[in-house]
């Protein structure tokens, strides 16, 4: 399995997140990708691949210009207002009923126009790392359109909670999207994305509402109780053209298995010509920010079944913020998707 990977990620190191009413040091940084790159050398994994730079075009295939202008001057002008003492974090956002026409001028006005929550510091080097990242989801599409069975983007920040016009959840540019995207620009006509993180992927499921060339699954924990609590339910089906599938807390492989068989079949009766997986393993038993209950071997059968699908697979990292064990989980599921 092809490997693509840019020690950029370093670039994006924000200082402190609010949790709990409680400024910590943030949860998505960069030792968890240099833990998952450590164990899949130990464990004999090839040495990956770094990305092309196919510039801003496999970018603004999902996400807005505009949006993708704001990112790339937001920490300058943060630092023009504030200084560089402190991450850039929005504080205000527009409620119903106020203006959706009018962005504002001042930065911290900006960054809640782009936005949709507190926890996603923007720091010197996020749009770098955020670039690279995408660039690094996009090659991973390029190898597999060229003939690779699959390719793993080992990449960071995650990006599935991005969307088209916003950042949130630790994400700025959606990788997945941009991998499925790619896949359709070279002519595949229906591509899937499963997203089997914690989490649910509302960015990538907006950015794909409603298109039947695109076809979107997310399991996660349920909204009712879990980040990103406004989106997510099983009532969002598109049109057809997604499915959610919201777990309730706890949940171990029992109750995982028949939810990711359920997916996968749904996919199955799409006949996709390709398939993105955006893969948080912060469904392990000992994340520090879940619930879940997935044991590291349950990896193993997870890659298993995703792989036995047979189809030309992009695999995205998106979470996992149990640094002892990401890389372990991360190795499991490529080795039993190999194994498929
Ligand atoms: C990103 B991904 C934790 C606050 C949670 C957002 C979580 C984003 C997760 N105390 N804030 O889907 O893993
Ligand atoms: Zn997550």
């Amino acid at each position: 399995m092809d490997i693509v990977f840019s020690p950029d990620h370093h670039l994006q190191h924000g200082r402190a997140e609010l949790t709990d009413g409680r400024l910590v040091p943030v949860y998505e940084h960069p030792g968890r990708l240099d833990a998952v790159l450590a164990t899949l050398a130990r464990r004999g994994f090839a040495t990956p691949l770094p990305p092309q730079d196919r510039g801003l075009d496999p970018i603004t295939a999902v996400h807005d210009p505009a949006y993708v202008a704001f990112l790339q001057c937001a920490w300058d002008e943060w630092v023009a207002a504030h200084g560089a003492g402190g991450d850039a974090l929005p504080l205000s956002w527009r409620a119903p009923g106020m203006r959706e026409d009018r962005e504002p001028e001042r930065i911290d006005g900006r960054l809640g126009y782009w936005s949709f929550d507190a926890g996603t510091p923007i720091t010197s080097g996020t749009w770098r790392a955020a670039y690279s990242a995408a660039q690094a989801a996009d090659t991973a599409r390029a190898r597999v359109s060229a003939g690779s069975r699959a390719a793993f983007a080992l990449t960071r920040p995650p990006g599935h909670h991005a969307g088209s016009r916003f950042f949130g959840g630790y994400c700025f540019l959606n990788g997945a999207a941009i991998a499925a995207q790619g896949f359709r620009d070279a002519g595949i006509e229906r591509v899937a994305v499963l997203d089997v993180d914690y989490h649910h992927g509302n960015g990538t499921q907006q950015i794909f509402a409603g298109r039947p060339d695109v076809f979107t699954v997310s399991l996660h924990a349920d909204p009712s109780f879990c980040f990103p609590f406004f989106l997510g339910h099983a009532d969002e089906t598109e049109g057809g053209t997604h499915l959610n599938i919201p777990l309730p807390k706890g949940t171990d492989w029992a109750g995982y298995a028949p939810a990711l068989e359920t997916a996968l079949a749904r996919i199955e009766a799409q006949d996709p010509g390709a398939l993105v997986v955006s893969l948080g393993v912060d469904t392990w038993d000992g994340d520090p920010i879940s619930s879940f209950k997935l044991q590291t071997g349950d990896y193993r059968r997870m890659g298993q079944r995703i792989g036995a699908l047979g189809l030309p697979t992009v695999i995205v990292m998106e979470g996992g913020y149990a640094v002892e064990s990401i890389g372990d989980n991360v190795a499991e599921f490529l080795e039993g998707f190999a194994s498929a």
